[in-house]
């Protein structure tokens, strides 16, 4: 594989709403950023991905962008984020936006224009259809719920798409105007200095055309949009014209989320010339998903059902590309919440589940509040959501029969609120995150984890994230760690997740996924232990005896 500068690096997203507010008004800021880089310095991250923080009235958190050539007064100035671009390059650190182009907001002026003609340029900037009572261009389910038509403002006559929230209509990828308009603000951030993009739901740019139903998979008669995007084909015809006029010049780090993907496309997404350096490895994150909805999805992974998904998406990557592997992010349930039980939560389950994929091949991206072991929150009431995707869900339950108190357990395990809750930096008022009243409760749970008790500790979570990120780094093992192969080890073991990294040096890790202990017999003689969870290593005639939890890497000889 050709080597890239980003692929011994580590990367780590921001949700600048709930990272950190400098100035008392309960929402997270660039300043407050700018004056947490350090600490990120410290961790030893380099790469920082914001979510959204252009204009926006915030109907989907930012990912309604109402300007994409400014940012959101409520999370500071362009001088603040030219500051912030600039502080980082000082740290060799590099700032990625995140790129959600398959719509815009309600509130962007093309749309706008659109609304008063629609037959005019703006009309064709979007997907806008002809009204007929009682009949919708097609039956699609909107990612929010519902159907993903919407009359347009003041002409009853005229409805548009939108697969997103109402809020979110999407742009029109067919039309060589829209491209062109998106590919210049592209260039305009690169030319900023941007080291590149995070690159949202961009499998759904590209729809099967002419519209048309899908069979109906609930009561509500709309058919699930995957249906219609395992058969829209070309995506890579607009991806490749975007990686050509925009990325490849810049030389810019793309990161695509990427859901859907057919395995043959791989190569073209992430491989030598793809569109995108990497992509995020989602087979664990899409587990268990039910198509009717997140009441009657599995709200836990079985050690061997994490393994068997970790496993598929290593195999199915091999040396095509580089994966970029997660454990959580701003839309899913804290990785600690979701694949540990909760009578199994503890300091050592959280390092083995951080050491697992971090050890995996790819670039390890860390969301904010992750390094410390953040957990779900708890919900009092469905008052307390924020997420129009948890309320959706929510109604999705209430009207397959659950009652209300079942029905928000059920949607607050799945809940994307569960991350996008203050970063716990310390005991103070609302654990150090802002000297107002947040935007959204802090999980009550901060008094137990935060940054500043961390710090202290060195058998802490985050000082367990630390030694994995300096093994990555280290002189003597980053080439095997970076671009070693990945071998199954003992994979047939009931919650034993074991393999190998084998580059110049063959490093063995192994995770005792269970709280019951486990003998394993070494494939060969320790050269070096390198990690361990716990404090001590149980080694005799070549067979470790582990502990709960217990996981380890070492070299063999
Ligand atoms: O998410 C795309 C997406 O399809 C999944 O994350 C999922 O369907 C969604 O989170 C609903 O649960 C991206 C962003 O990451 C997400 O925050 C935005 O809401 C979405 O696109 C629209 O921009
Ligand atoms: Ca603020």
């Amino acid at each position: 594989m050709k080597k890239q500068w980003w692929h011994d690096k580590v990367a780590y997203q921001i949700y600048p709403k709930s990272f950190y507010d400098s100035n008392g008004d309960g929402i997270g800021d660039l300043p407050g950023i700018i004056s947490k880089l350090d600490y990120l310095k410290d961790l030893g991250v380099d790469i920082l991905w914001l979510s959204p923080i252009y204009k926006s009235p915030l109907a989907d958190e930012g990912y309604d962008i109402a300007d994409y050539y400014s940012i959101d007064p409520r999370f500071g100035t362009m001088e603040d984020m030219e500051r912030l671009i600039a502080e980082a390059k000082k740290r060799d650190m590099y700032i990625l936006m995140d790129l959600v182009v398959n719509h815009c907001s309600d509130e962007h002026e093309w749309f706008r224009k659109a609304v008063q003609d629609p037959d005019g340029k703006y009309g064709n900037f979007f997907y806008i259809e002809d009204r007929e009572e009682g009949k919708l261009p097609c039956n699609w389910r909107s990612y929010f719920g519902g159907p993903v038509w919407e009359p347009l403002p003041g002409r009853p006559d005229k409805q548009y798409l939108h697969v997103f929230h109402k809020k979110q209509p999407d742009l029109n990828w067919e039309n060589p105007e829209v491209r062109r308009e998106v590919y210049k603000n592209i260039n305009w951030w690169l030319d900023k200095g941007l080291g590149g993009f995070r690159i949202d739901a961009i499998i759904n740019i590209k729809k099967k055309l002419p519209f048309c139903d899908y069979p109906a998979d609930r009561e509500d008669g709309l058919s699930c949009i995957d249906n219609m995007l395992a058969e829209a084909k070309g995506v890579g015809e607009f991806l490749g014209e975007m990686a050509r006029e925009t990325f490849r010049p810049h030389n810019a780090f793309t990161v695509g989320e990427v859901f859907n993907e057919k395995k043959e496309e791989i190569k073209d997404f992430i491989g030598e010339n793809g569109y995108f350096s990497t992509m995020f490895d989602f087979a664990e994150t899409v587990y268990g998903k039910s198509p009717k909805g997140w009441y009657d999805s599995s709200a836990f992974l079985t050690p061997e059902e994490y393994k068997s998904c970790i496993f598929a998406a290593q195999e199915k990557i091999g040396d095509v590309g580089m994966i970029s592997n997660i454990i959580e992010n701003h839309d899913e349930p804290r990785g600690v919440s979701h694949y540990i039980l909760p009578e199994d939560l503890c300091d050592e389950s959280k390092k083995l589940l951080a050491g697992v994929y971090f050890m995996l091949r790819g670039l390890p991206f860390i969301y904010q509040g992750q390094e410390i072991g953040m957990e779900n929150t708890v919900f009092q009431s469905i008052e307390d959501v924020d997420d129009v995707s948890t309320l959706d869900e929510y109604r999705v339950a209430l009207n397959a029969g659950l009652g209300e108190e079942e029905a928000l357990k059920k949607v607050a395990a799945f809940s994307r609120d569960n991350a996008r809750t203050p970063m716990q930096w310390n005991t103070g008022k609302n654990a150090g995150f802002t000297e107002g009243t947040p935007w959204l409760r802090t999980n009550p749970n901060y008094l137990r984890i935060n940054v500043e008790a961390q710090e202290k500790d060195e058998n802490s979570v985050l000082a367990f994230y630390k030694k994995l990120i300096a093994l990555r780094k280290s002189e003597e093992y980053k080439e095997t760690v970076v671009y070693g192969k990945l071998v199954p080890f003992m994979e047939q073991e009931k919650n034993l997740i074991g393999f190998t990294r084998e580059g110049d040096k063959k490093l063995l890790v192994l995770a005792n996924f269970q709280k019951e202990p486990r003998q394993v017999a070494l494939p060969s003689e320790m050269e070096k232990l390198l990690l361990n969870n716990l404090k001590d290593l149980d080694l005799k005639d070549g067979k470790i005896n582990m502990g709960a939890y217990q996981f380890i890497v070492l070299e063999l000889r």
